[in-house]
């Protein structure tokens, strides 16, 4: 799987593939005798969400990572997979009646419209185990396993994406805060009260996406074996990216066409959601998420040419229309 060399459009494609073949290979039947306990409509159910598509940011940041640290990008590719399983569980459950209640994903019905929410949600449970089980049983030596699990636990978990994802639901819910045009009122009245507002969007949004985010990028210099300060380079960066990443999913909802990305758009405000261009506008929420790529960036300068590919990406993640 070389990387050096190309553009990184065509590597985007051949990666895309490579994963997708990969994803396919757990998850279907033929490959894996092994599955002879697993429900079919289960597996089924598991798979329709999981080769759906989508842009395979999070495995694509993990190899791209790896190479950046002059890691064996094979080797990488299992947790590559584990990432979008963990992604592909939390698309399944924000999704449910319960969550965001949506009825598109990825250009196509949720998994809950296709396959009713209790299978949705045990399809969500699976992803998320499997996700587990096979960076405990592929990744080597056992020593880095473990530090891969420990990392995508925690990303993932009830201080990072699950603790985000309260945090925004209780942030809805709550009178006086982040939601509620009375509150952009008094926001854009006072500037002390806009930072605050801005500061708790940042917490959430920090836990929600970026976590994850920031969780594929040391996942592949874990791989890697980097030293302790090359990982904590690469998690400043991801830490960055990750929320430059959701002020462009923010701007999108704006600006982005629902065909493009596969999914409703306009929700945001019909919410009555506090989101970055409504707090700083369009211009600034843009220029912001361009300076932390910049930021982001400069974290990588002492891995040369090899880091290229990671820092295009990193741009992708601003440019990007879906
Ligand atoms: C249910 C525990 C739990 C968590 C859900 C990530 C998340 C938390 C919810 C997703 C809601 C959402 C639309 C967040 C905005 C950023 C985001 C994660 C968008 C989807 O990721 P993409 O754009 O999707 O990478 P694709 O389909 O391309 O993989």
């Amino acid at each position: 799987m070389a990387l050096q060399g190309c553009t990184l459009e065509a590597d985007l494609v051949s990666l895309r593939e490579t994963i997708h073949t990969q994803l396919e290979n757990y998850v279907s039947a033929a490959s894996n005798p092994g599955l002879g306990d697993c429900p079919e409509t289960l597996r089924e159910s598991v798979a329709y969400s999981l080769l759906a598509g989508g842009k395979r940011l999070r495995p694509v940041l993990v190899l791209l990572a790896c190479e950046a640290c002059g890691g064996d990008v094979d080797a990488a590719l299992p947790a590559a997979c584990a990432i979008e399983m963990v992604h592909t569980y939390s698309l399944i459950h924000d999704d449910l009646p319960a969550m965001d209640n949506d009825d598109y994903r990825r250009g196509r019905l949720t998994n809950h419209k296709v396959f009713g929410e209790g299978l949705a949600i045990l399809a969500g449970d699976a992803l998320l185990t499997l996700a587990f089980e096979i960076i405990a049983k592929e990744i080597q030596p056992g020593s880095v396993a473990a530090a891969c699990c420990a990392d995508l636990a925690s990303a993932a978990g009830w201080c990072g994406m699950v603790a985000g994802q309260v945090a925004d639901i209780e942030a809805e819910n709550r009178e006086g805060t982040l939601s509620g045009e009375h509150v952009l009122q008094e926001v854009s009245d006072d500037n002390l009260i806009r930072s605050a507002a801005l500061a708790q969007l940042e917490s959430i949004h920090r836990r929600k996406t970026g976590r994850l985010l920031s969780s594929a990028v040391t996942l592949g210099a874990r791989i890697a074996q980097v030293s302790q300060e090359s990982l904590h380079r690469l998690e400043q960066f991801g830490n960055r990216i990750g929320l430059a990443f959701q002020i462009a999913d923010d701007l999108l909802d704006v600006t982005g066409d629902a065909k493009k990305l596969g999914k409703g758009v306009r929700k945001d405000a019909s919410l009555g959601k506090m989101t970055y261009p409504k707090l700083l506008g369009i211009n600034e929420s843009r220029q912001r998420a361009e300076a932390l790529i910049a930021e982001g960036c400069q974290f990588l300068t002492p891995f040369g040419d090899r880091a290229g590919k990671l820092i295009a990406l990193a741009q992708f993640v601003t440019q990007r229309d879906h």
